[in-house]
């Protein structure tokens, strides 16, 4: 570099260094408020809540990686059952804020909101859902130490009881590293349980990491000695890898890559064959887009474009009918991954789950359009291979359509009679209220009708096993008796035309014996919703009933006293509560209980468990439905050997209601 060089970069140092001061910090609010209302912030203070201190701060460390500074990040969950983060990025700020007379580094862990206000990043991931900035984690925590690198010193300060000073900002020697060390120690007067989950960990590291090329996360659980390392050089085109793994791929993975403009975009896609499903997800800044918004409706809107006019010129469609958008993106598997600066990020809606910036739209579709054109004029034998497959799809749809179309005209009757011989309903029109409980075996449907709430719960009573919709096609599906009552009686539709807001039921509740039958009958079930009613399971109104496994009681003065037990651990503590002298009854099944202790262990909202199931994380939802669904028994077979425990609920199910 010669000495100008030199001189520029320094004095674009000193500038940015400038930038960076405290100057425009203000205070906002204490933190008392966050320990009041935890769930206004964090979302819960369950498990979910839990982890969500850890994001706040990995955020950080992420954004600064973002921002080109450092590239590896270590995550450590220590034995005392605290967690630390550590980057090698600038270091937090540590000068004194004019206004406030505070360090910089102080006042961002002790002001909410701060990280997005105040500082110059380029792109931020923290405008998403919560975003509210490592302040929450200090407020919700025992102890929090914060050590900065910077400026060729160490800084250290630390905060104690829900966020208030106990050592001031003080110096602790110089240093030729840069970075940033937070280390927090949840409340557990706030979180029901403070144990951090290695596996909740890696797993979202583990997709920060495929979006963050060259970025090397190191998560080490000090409690067990586990350790795992993500580092991606191809980024997201590894995690369309990894996502298609184990099913069949039409040609490579494609990856378009567009970095020069304001808005950066990268998209990976592949097609598989066999496989029936459309499987995209969206992110901006790094933030999972689950609602999707402006940059996936681009980039479907250019696909569809581009292949039908490939197609169309190439003489390639059927009797000239144009392929539809649902034609068309049957078995891909896509990613698309937007960088935008921060004036530009725009959310819609109350969950800010969807992107909103209207340049993202114009910006991919006209990309990817052009660059999708280019690949398939590029790779004639895909294009044609993909092209077949399009028309395959078209043909299917328009075939299924005419059949629901016959059977609906000529089998009205039918129809009716399936929905009014098996569905028990209820009395309410208000559908948000209602709730729909599909339960196994005619038995324990009698039990459910008896003990419901017949106001608000219909009963569904299921024969026998609902066909795996992983391994048929959406044809045989369609005419499969079990789905089709389950579709009706929902009343929402199904695949594409499926429409959560019609659905006649605010929950939609799964009701098996607590058994291997009932759980193989549970995940066949959550494998048609998952393919064919996703969006119940990403708007929260998908359940699955917990019925205990135990119930404890004693007669005192010739009344009953019980109390059910869910578990192993539970029986322990109903057994201390009841005290000498008890009975215990175990639950084979949903049909050994009567209807009043049916209805107020499982059923009754006042006393029930149920766990919401949610796809937290799509790559390992994606890996789990084709794995334990998918043809392959050999994979299967390894898989549950190396990780099942039948102790535990499968970890598709993950809230606790
Ligand atoms: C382990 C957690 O917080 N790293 C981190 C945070 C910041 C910076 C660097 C940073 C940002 C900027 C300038 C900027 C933050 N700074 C701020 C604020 N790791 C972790 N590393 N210099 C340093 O964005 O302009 C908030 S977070 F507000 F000071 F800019």
């Amino acid at each position: 570099m010669s000495e100008l060089e030199n001189k520029i970069q320094e004095a674009k140092e000193r500038k940015a260094e400038e930038n960076y001061t405290a100057n425009d910090i203000e205070l906002l609010e204490g933190l008392a408020g966050v320990r009041k209302r935890p769930g206004m912030y964090i979302g819960s203070t369950n498990q979910t809540g839990l982890h969500h201190l850890v994001w706040e701060v990995v955020d950080n460390a992420v954004d600064e990686a973002l921002s080109g500074f450092g590239n590896i990040i270590l995550i450590t969950i220590h034995k005392d059952g605290s967690l630390s983060v550590l980057d090698e990025g600038r270091g937090i700020p540590v000068d004194i804020h004019k206004g406030t007379g505070m360090p910089a580094v102080q006042l961002i862990f002790s002001t909410l909101h701060s990280g997005g206000k105040f500082s110059n990043k380029a792109y931020t991931s923290s405008a998403g859902l919560h975003g509210v900035g490592a302040s929450v984690t200090n407020a919700l925590s025992v102890y929090c130490d914060v050590t900065v690198f910077r400026n060729g010193k160490i800084s250290h300060l630390r905060f104690e009881n829900g966020g208030k000073l106990a050592i001031p900002l003080e110096e602790l020697g110089p240093t030729r590293k840069h970075g940033t060390l937070v280390r927090f120690k949840p409340d557990p007067k706030i979180f029901a349980s403070t144990d951090f989950k290695f596996d909740t960990i890696t797993n979202h590291v583990q997709e920060s990491a495929f979006l963050l090329k060259g970025v090397k996360f190191v998560v080490i659980d000090e409690r067990t000695n586990q350790k795992a390392e993500y580092c991606y050089e191809e980024g997201i085109k590894q995690y369309i890898a990894s996502m298609n793994a184990n099913k069949t791929p039409i040609g490579e993975i494609m990856s378009f890559e567009d970095t020069d403009d304001e808005i950066k975009i990268e998209i990976a896609m592949q097609y598989c064959s066999k496989d029936y499903t459309e499987t995209i997800y969206s992110y901006a800044n790094n933030v999972r887009t689950r609602d999707g918004g402006t940059h996936e409706s681009g980039f479907k809107t250019a696909l569809t474009k581009a292949v039908n006019d490939y197609a169309e010129e190439n003489n390639l469609l059927r009797n000239k009918a144009k392929l539809e958008g649902s034609d068309i993106r049957e078995g891909l598997t896509a990613i698309i991954s937007l960088k935008i600066p921060e004036q530009l990020l725009e959310y819609e809606g109350q969950t800010k789950q969807k992107l909103g910036t209207p340049a993202a739209y114009n910006m991919v579709s006209n990309f990817i359009y052009n660059q999708f054109t280019y690949y398939l004029n590029e790779n004639k034998e895909f294009a044609i291979s993909l092209i077949k497959k399009c028309t395959d799809a078209q043909t299917a749809r328009i075939a299924a359509r005419k059949a629901k179309d016959e059977a609906r005209n000529s089998k009205k009757v039918k129809t009716e009679y399936i929905l009014s011989d098996k569905l028990t309903p209820c009395q309410s029109k208000d559908y948000d209220k209602n709730e729909l409980f599909i339960v196994e075996g005619e038995s324990a449907g009698g039990t459910a009708r008896s003990g419901r709430d017949r106001l608000h719960q219909a009963i569904l009573p299921l024969r026998g096993k609902p066909l795996n919709t992983q391994v048929v096609t959406k044809d045989r599906m369609l005419k499969n008796e079990e789905f089709a009552t389950i579709t009706n009686t929902i009343g929402a539709g199904i695949a594409d035309d499926f429409k959560p807001e019609n659905s006649h039921y605010g929950k939609v509740i799964i009701m098996t014996d607590a058994d291997t039958d009932g759980a193989h009958i549970q995940t066949l079930l959550l494998t048609f919703f998952y393919h064919y009613m996703r969006p119940l399971i990403t708007k929260g109104m998908l359940f699955v009933a917990m019925p205990p496994l135990y119930r404890v009681s004693k007669e005192v003065n010739h009344k009953l006293v019980y109390r059910y037990a869910w578990d192993d651990n539970d029986l322990e503590v109903a057994k201390k509560e009841i005290g000498a002298g008890y009975r215990i009854n175990r639950y084979k099944g949903l049909g050994e209980m009567n209807a009043e202790q049916l209805w107020e262990s499982t059923m009754s909202p006042k006393s029930r468990q149920l766990l919401k199931v949610t796809i937290e994380d799509p790559l390992l939802a994606e890996q789990r439905v084709n794995v334990l669904m998918g043809n392959d028994t050999q994979i299967r077979r390894q898989w549950v050997e190396e990780n099942v425990n039948f102790n535990e609920v499968d970890s598709f199910i993950d809230e606790v209601k």
